[in-house]
């Protein structure tokens, strides 16, 4: 999709531009560790990043996972504890395949094979095959109960082949700690899953893939969990029946170029899928590719295509060209999507390109307790029609804080079921584009007052224009101080607990 849907907003004064290069410092890091305890929220600021640090992954990534785990683990059962074996260094189920082997080989430790595939294609149903250091063919897995993992502390490197890594028509496979890149062609992809169930693909290094990071096809609980997947036309992309699928903890960033003239540069896209699809607790950054032709950019965060039951919770995005793209060619609508409790800010790393959520087909969605930092252009575009667009029947915008950027940016002939309530809205103080308005209507103009929005609206009425009180905004920790307006003045619209006399607005519950 193109960015065809930004509306030409009247009114725009002059920009003040102010120096953000702080605001770069130990972006991802502050926001990551609030979720722990005080001390070691102030150990991990102590580690203070180096400029451009955001965009080394493996930094400060550890804090952050805990944390976002953390909370997790706060609200999920545990399961009943099963006795781990004690593994033995090689049983009949370990295989081992090395640069320096044969395929002709037994295959065990002192006797490795040379190819992953010979291992993939002979070792026993429930094996694991540790791959030694070096450089490998790509490979495809088509029988189940197969592990395929690198060496504990060696670089295994996959590279090549339409599809790098493929795994089609089986079910029980891992593929961990590998580097899978380059896949040349079109349509290819660094990892591909196809018509399988109970895949787990976690902490590979997934890059400079054509066309895809990874690409998921109508197969059932999928787990993508932390990896570290860069510099692909898409990250990862999931279509058809993903029923289970479960994006959790990966770094997905500079995702740069176009796949076609109409799409590319996005972190995840769901495209056409059917089934529960869960995507949680993942840093994205970075992901805008420039168009091919005709200059400008595409590409985003989230990209959601005629697919529903989406939940998108805890994640952490800043610089993608938007937050969130949504759309459909009316062969699906896009229901039932939930984007709770993330942050997302600028400013971008190009000047005017960082924006936020395109809600054109999002019926009965809720986007609630999502904080917003200087986002360009808005952070919600709501429409009514127009290219791509579907239903946005009983879609809600509830509880958001938006700080230092254009909240709203609403087309006409919005439907009667939208709502708009209980957000909390401080415009000004940035260089975002449009960033001293509190929000556009088309029909009206730009307001930078709230109660001249909702005067034109009727939405946010129970919404504050104010200071939130973060704890440190451009050190990216949106927590709330005590003396926040944000505190206790949301509505609950999650069924989340609360601290106090109600939910906070935004992000972060204040617990004194
Ligand atoms: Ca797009
Ligand atoms: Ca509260």
């Amino acid at each position: 999709m193109d960015d065809q849907r930004r509306p030409s907003p009247t009114g725009s004064g002059p920009e003040r531009r102010a120096s953000r290069a702080a605001a770069w410092l130990a972006a991802g890091l502050a926001v990551a560790v609030v979720l722990a305890p005080i001390d070691s929220r102030a150990a991990d600021a102590r580690s203070s990043l180096p400029q451009g640090a955001a965009t080394n992954p493996t930094t400060a990534g550890t804090a952050w996972r805990t944390a976002v785990e953390r909370s997790e683990l706060k609200t999920r059962p545990r399961p009943t504890p099963t006795p781990t074996p004690k593994p033995t260094a090689a049983t009949s189920s370990t295989r081992y395949v090395s640069t320096a082997g044969s395929d002709s080989a037994a295959g065990s430790a002192l006797s490795p094979w040379r190819t992953i595939q010979h291992a993939a294609d002979v070792a026993p149903a429930g094996s694991t095959i540790i791959v030694r250091g070096g450089t490998y063919a790509p490979f495809s897995i088509l029988r189940p109960g197969l592990t395929v993992v690198a060496a504990s502390g060696e670089t295994v490197t996959v590279s090549g082949g339409t599809y790098v890594v493929l795994v089609r028509g089986t079910s029980d496979v891992t593929v961990r700690g590998l580097v899978i890149r380059d896949a040349p062609d079109l349509w290819g992809s660094g990892v591909r899953v196809e018509s399988s169930t109970r895949v787990l693909i976690e902490g590979n290094t997934i890059r400079d893939n054509h066309s895809f990071g990874v690409k998921v096809k109508d197969a059932t609980n999928v787990t993508i969990r932390d990896n570290e997947i860069t510099k692909n036309d898409t990250g990862i992309e999931l279509s058809g029946a993903v029923s289970g699928a479960r994006v959790t903890g990966n770094r997905i960033h500079h995702n740069d170029r176009m796949v076609t003239s109409s799409r590319g540069g996005n972190g995840i896209v769901v495209t056409k899928t059917t089934g529960a699809v869960s995507i949680v607790g993942n840093r994205l950054w970075g992901n805008r590719a420039p168009h091919l032709s005709g200059g400008g950019y595409d590409g985003g965060a989230f990209e959601v295509y005629a697919a529903s039951d989406l939940r998108i919770a805890d994640n952490i995005a800043w610089d993608n060209n938007n937050v969130m793209e949504t759309g459909t060619d009316g062969s699906a609508p896009c229901a039932r999507l939930t984007f709770v409790r993330n942050v997302a800010y600028g400013a971008g790393s190009v000047a005017g390109e960082t924006t936020g959520l395109i809600l054109r087909c999002a019926s009965d969605s809720l986007f609630a307790h999502n904080t917003f930092d200087g986002l360009d252009h808005y952070a919600f575009y709501v429409a009514a029609g127009g290219s791509f667009a579907g239903s946005i029947a009983g879609l809600r915008i509830v509880d958001n804080v938006i700080y230092r950027g254009r909240a709203y940016s609403l087309t006409s002939g919005l439907p009667t079921s939208l709502v708009i309530d209980h957000d909390l809205v401080r415009p000004g103080g940035s260089a975002a584009t449009y960033g001293r308005y509190v929000a556009y209507v088309a029909g009206q103009g730009n307001t930078d007052s709230l109660a001249e929005f909702v005067q034109w609206t009727g939405f946010d009425r129970h919404g504050l224009q104010a200071d939130p009180r973060f704890v440190d905004a451009d050190g990216r920790d949106y927590h709330l101080t005590s003396t926040s307006p944000a505190i206790d003045a949301g509505i609950d619209v999650t069924g989340e607990t609360w601290a106090g006399s109600g939910p906070d607005i935004g992000r972060f519950e204040y617990v004194p």
